[in-house]
């Protein structure tokens, strides 16, 4: 009989732990299931009826996640899902992947965490595991997730049950580096809950980086989209200035990239979408002022990115005004209204903003997007236009703003009056030619 310490990395071993996932979006789904293909049993929980029983029905809502692949577990028992937290007192582990959002005010949104905690602290037992995912400020899992639980099941943390932080690092639309393969962080409230959480997640992925505690695990997810945060932002300053020394920043940025060296490609675009890079290092910057601290780099980074929407309106209104078009009742097709190519998700995308901006002067905005029929987003009411190449030859501007892999970009050029390319999606076509604006 050993401790409980070896006995529940005995059971992760054996593949007699059973395992719950919180939150079953675009990051707990997919862990869900290379937990259940690992061979444990695992139960996905969720608010989200919908959610819930479209798993229990063997299909996926997840691009990134066949239906194939989760027909195939829920048919051989391995992974079901439920929308009652008190199926966690049956569970061995609990991996936490609930959103953290920014309120209005721009401050840190943990209300999902706080929420998941407190829901799964009284079904704890002795010998659990429980790993955050969820991408935020150092100190959080010390501080909110450590408290939540200790306090209402009465359990000691690294002696009763074993606590980590794992940033997830999933890119959706990506399948080169996928959950099994993409390097895995974790660090625990102690090294024994680091030595747990590892031995469980080693078992399903195939690398672990092991870290001394959950703050520096914490941090090196927010180090990880600050870069980009910050380098998009620059790259996008870079794109201003070359507007006003009248060069090509697409050029001069692909030049750059022939660097072999010392040097990482950002492109330019008319803003920062997606629930990560644009939120993530906003946590970080929250965090230091609530220490006294201001982060200027994020600070700056973020007040371009979001000047971006308003720089792009800028440039569909001179393109316009060059076919002696005002913006006030001149029809604009924007092409892509999701945060980034090749996904089906609009959180935070700057297609809304570029929308709203359009709108705000009067112009007949419609939008076509092969992975978004519907926006009803931010007051915004619109459904993608259904012959494409026919709104593309009528509008008096088309505005590529998502740069969707699928889209026939020579036949657009060859069709539309006039184009704004904020994404470089026409390439040397788009170069130089006398329809087409480049951010
Ligand atoms: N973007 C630019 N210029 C660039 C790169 C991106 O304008 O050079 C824009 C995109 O259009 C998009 C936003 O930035 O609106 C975010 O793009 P992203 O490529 O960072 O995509 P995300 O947010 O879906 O995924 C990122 C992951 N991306 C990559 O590693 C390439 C990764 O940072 C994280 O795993 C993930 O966020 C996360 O969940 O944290």
């Amino acid at each position: 009989m050993g401790t409980i310490k070896e006995n529940l990395i005995q059971k992760f071993r054996d593949r007699s732990a059973r395992v719950g996932v919180v939150g079953i979006g675009y990051v707990g789904l997919p862990l869900a299931v290379v937990f259940a293909e690992a061979g444990f049993t695992v139960v996905g929980v969720d608010p989200d009826v919908e959610k819930v029983e479209t798993i229990n029905r063997g299909e996926s809502y997840i691009l990134d996640v066949s239906s194939e692949r989760v027909k195939a577990l829920v048919d051989a028992g391995l992974l079901s899902a439920s929308n009652d937290y008190a199926i966690l007192s049956q569970v061995d582990a609990v991996s936490i992947c609930v959103p953290t959002p920014l309120r209005k005010t721009g401050d840190p949104d943990l209300s999902f965490i706080v929420s998941a905690s407190r829901s799964l602290a009284p079904h704890m037992h002795q010998g659990m595991a429980v790993v955050l995912e969820s991408s935020t400020y150092p100190g959080t899992t010390r501080e909110m997730i450590l408290p939540a639980i200790e306090s209402t099941s009465g359990l000691s943390v690294c002696e009763d049950f074993f606590l980590a932080f794992s940033p997830e690092r999933v890119d959706p639309g990506r399948d080169d580096w996928t959950t099994i393969n993409t390097p895995k962080v974790i660090g625990g409230i102690s090294p024994d809950c680091t030595e747990v959480a590892t031995a469980w997640y080693s078992q399903a992925l195939e690398t672990i980086v092991p870290v001394s505690t959950c703050e520096v695990a914490e941090m090196t997810k927010l180090l990880e989209n600050t870069f980009r945060m910050i380098n998009i932002g620059m790259v996008n300053e870079l794109a201003i200035m070359c507007d006003r020394l009248k060069i090509d920043v697409w050029e001069v940025i692909d030049a750059a990239a022939t660097k072999p060296f010392g040097f990482m490609k950002f492109t330019p675009g008319p803003g920062l979408g997606g629930h990560c890079i644009p939120v993530d290092p906003l946590y970080l910057s929250w965090k230091l002022r609530s220490l006294n601290y201001t982060a200027r780099f994020i600070e700056l980074a973020s007040e371009i990115n979001t000047s971006m929407p308003r720089y792009t309106l800028g440039k569909i209104q001179d393109a316009l005004n060059l076919h002696k078009k005002p913006i006030n009742g001149s029809q604009v097709l924007i092409l892509g209204a999701a945060y980034k190519p090749n996904v089906d998700d609009l959180r935070e995308s700057p297609a809304l903003d570029v929308i709203h901006l359009l709108q705000e002067k009067g112009a007949d905005v419609i939008y076509h997007d092969p992975y978004i029929p519907h926006l009803e987003e931010e007051g915004l009411s619109l459904s993608s236009v259904p012959d494409l190449m026919q709104a593309v030859e009528h509008a008096d501007c088309v505005a590529i703003i998502t740069n969707h892999a699928q889209y026939d970009y020579g036949a657009i050029l060859a069709r539309a009056k006039l184009i704004v390319d904020t994404r470089n999606a026409l390439g040397n076509q788009g170069k130089d030619h006398p329809k087409v604006v480049r951010l």
